[in-house]
């Protein structure tokens, strides 16, 4: 696939460059998208029923496990060509802001800074209770490990669904999205909100949107480039071009 000549022309004379990420961008990673079916023990489960106060509150057990199993897949892990060309993006910008919706910190293995975190990040936990991140705690066997401030349980340091988003972060990305020249809309199913409403808002803006993604989402009909592929060969033929 070539990238088309009229959206190198518009990448190269852009000043602001904003982008969205989803689980695709580590796909080649080996990290399991949501849209995956779930594998072996965790089959039974979807992530929406497992991602959630709720299941937090009746099995915490469980949760904390689930997080335990994906944040050691992530820390055997290692960022793929897709996270590399965003990090060697961003110094090719006046202003580049990378939001992700992902939890699995490979962005910033990558060398990405200022990494605009909407989901939070797994590798973090924090006392379910006073909503604190702590930063180690005694191993006394319990699981979930309980806080030893407080002696309330500790959860991963993640939004879950129906809990809020981070002001901080949701601001700071919508701000992005609507002001820049290109949005960059990289390996989302672009079903979960508000992360998935910023492409739209970017378009409404005014931006050129890109759609980078081997499957349609909503976005495609409305983007003005999809390019139809896996985030690790278009992001580096992006790259390239520049
Ligand atoms: C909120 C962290 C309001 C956890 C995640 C009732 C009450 C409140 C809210 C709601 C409600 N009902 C619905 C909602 C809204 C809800 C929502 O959107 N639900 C969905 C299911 C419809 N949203 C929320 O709850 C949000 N909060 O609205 O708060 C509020 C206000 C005040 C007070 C209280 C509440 C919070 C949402 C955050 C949920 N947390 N993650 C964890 O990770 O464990 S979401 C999680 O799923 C991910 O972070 C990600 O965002 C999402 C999955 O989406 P994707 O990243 O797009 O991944 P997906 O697998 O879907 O798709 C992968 C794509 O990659 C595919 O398109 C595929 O084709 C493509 N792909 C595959 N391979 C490649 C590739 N692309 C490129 N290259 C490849 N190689």
């Amino acid at each position: 696939m070539t990238i088309p000549a009229e959206l190198i022309q518009q990448l190269v004379k852009a000043t602001h460059v904003a982008v969205l990420t989803g689980a695709g961008v580590s796909a080649e990673s080996g990290v399991p998208t949501f849209r995956d079916a779930q594998t072996g023990l965790w089959a039974k489960y979807s992530p929406e029923e497992l991602a959630t106060p709720r299941a937090f509150r009746r099995n915490p057990r469980l949760v904390w496990e689930w997080y335990e199993w994906r944040r050691k897949l992530v820390a055997n892990a290692k960022p793929n060509p897709a996270h590399l060309a965003l990090a060697a993006m961003e110094k090719r910008f006046e202003q580049f802001h990378l939001i992700t919706q992902n939890v699995d910190g490979l962005h910033q293995r990558a060398g990405s800074t200022a990494v605009i975190e909407l989901h939070g990040n797994i590798t973090r936990t924090k006392c379910f209770d006073e909503d604190t991140v702590v930063l180690n705690w005694p191993d006394t066997g319990d699981v979930p490990p309980k806080c030893p401030n407080c002696g309330g349980l500790l959860r991963p340091d993640v939004v879950w669904f129906e809990e809020a988003m981070p002001e901080t972060e949701m601001n700071l990305a919508t701000q992005a999205s609507t002001n820049c020249d290109v949005f960059l809309s990289i390996g989302t199913s672009t079903v979960v909100y508000p992360a998935a409403s910023l492409p739209f808002e970017a378009l409404r803006s005014g931006a050129i949107v890109v759609e980078i993604n081997p499957q349609s989402t909503s976005l495609t009909s409305h983007a003005h480039y999809v390019l139809q592929g896996k985030a690790g060969e278009m992001v580096p033929l992006l790259l390239a071009a520049l």
